[in-house]
């Protein structure tokens, strides 16, 4: 690229030659949060990808995610701005070895995070997120036994507000496992008034201190409409940059995790997307994110049925 490029004008330039969409999760840079046609969780993303009528959509997050805008949009070219933004979530996950995972209990519903590849989601009944995880365990009739996978902390979460027993698969993020329950204890001596908030996928003893618990969509809104105007937050820090858009009064601090000295805790996977490498995977359609035919008839399945039960 030459060196006097303004890559946000080209990136525009590219996006209105191609009919392309730029849509960014709340875990991107904010300079890519804030060239973006659309700022969302990877549901919201793959679901406003799908009700437009663009030819392209480049989504600036993590594979899992241009896999479910895929999903939902077969007949677009999706695009993601590098192949090793992977998820560690959902890589904790394979999909032969959570195959004979679920063998093992062949009358349990398989109920899996969004978090997951598509192999995964194509051996699953229901897809929930962190905002409608609750209402759909709590729609499963009682009688019914439940697997949930992949994160164990989310799973533990849900097992103790719907009171329903599940087998767990044993996965996590790297991100919301390393949050520091002790520092965010100190944190909170510098900040009294201050509410913790936190995602579902942290660990037990920082969601047994938080305040309010949440995915990301309900953590921002809980933000605008909260009475407090100073919040630690304890999930990938980019969403921050929203939290602080929609009430520019208000503070947020981000939650220490337990080994960094910058005092927040991103995503080196979500953060691997530039605008560079926007600029490239727009100007040469590459790379593309491409679900085998078979897979993504079986994995819009339980996509479907979670749009059904969240209703
Ligand atoms: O699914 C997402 O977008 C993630 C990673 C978290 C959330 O709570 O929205």
């Amino acid at each position: 690229i030459p060196v006097d490029v303004d890559l946000i004008e080209a990136i525009n330039e590219l996006k209105k030659e191609k009919n392309a969409l730029l849509m960014a999760h709340y875990y991107q840079d904010n300079e890519i949060q804030d060239i973006a046609d659309f700022v969302g969780d990877s549901l919201a993303l793959a679901w406003e990808a799908s009700k437009t009528d663009a030819d392209i959509i480049l989504l600036a997050g993590v594979l899992f995610m241009g896999e479910t805008a895929k999903i939902l949009s077969p007949q677009k070219k999706v695009l993601v701005p590098d192949f090793n933004a992977g998820c560690s979530l959902a890589d904790s996950c394979p999909a032969e070895d959570f195959k004979a995972f679920i063998r093992r209990y062949p009358d349990h519903i398989v109920v899996t995070y969004v978090n997951t590849t598509a192999d995964v989601k194509a051996l699953s009944d229901i897809v929930v997120t962190s905002t409608n995880a609750v209402k759909i365990i709590n729609s499963i009739p009682k009688d019914k036994k439940i697997i949930f996978g992949p994160d164990r902390n989310l799973g533990n979460y849900l097992q103790s507000i719907s009171g329903r027993e599940m087998v767990i698969w044993d996965g996590a993020c790297h991100v919301h496992e390393k949050f520091s329950v002790e520092k965010i204890i100190d944190l909170k001596k510098d900040y009294p008034d201050a509410e913790i908030i936190a995602h579902p996928e942290c660990k037990k003893p920082v969601l047994t201190i938080a305040d309010f618990i949440g995915s990301t969509a309900s953590l921002l809104k809980h933000t605008q409409t909260a009475d407090a105007d100073q919040f630690i937050v304890a999930t990938e820090s980019g969403v921050i940059h929203q939290m602080k858009k929609a009430s520019p009064d208000k503070a947020f601090i981000p939650a220490p995790p337990s080994d960094s000295t910058c005092g927040c805790n991103d995503c080196e996977f979500m953060r691997l997307n530039t605008l560079r490498k926007i600029y490239l995977t727009l100007k040469y359609e590459y790379p593309e994110v491409q679900v085998a035919e078979n897979i993504r008839k079986e994995a819009i399945k339980p996509i479907e049925k979670m749009f059904e039960l969240s209703e």
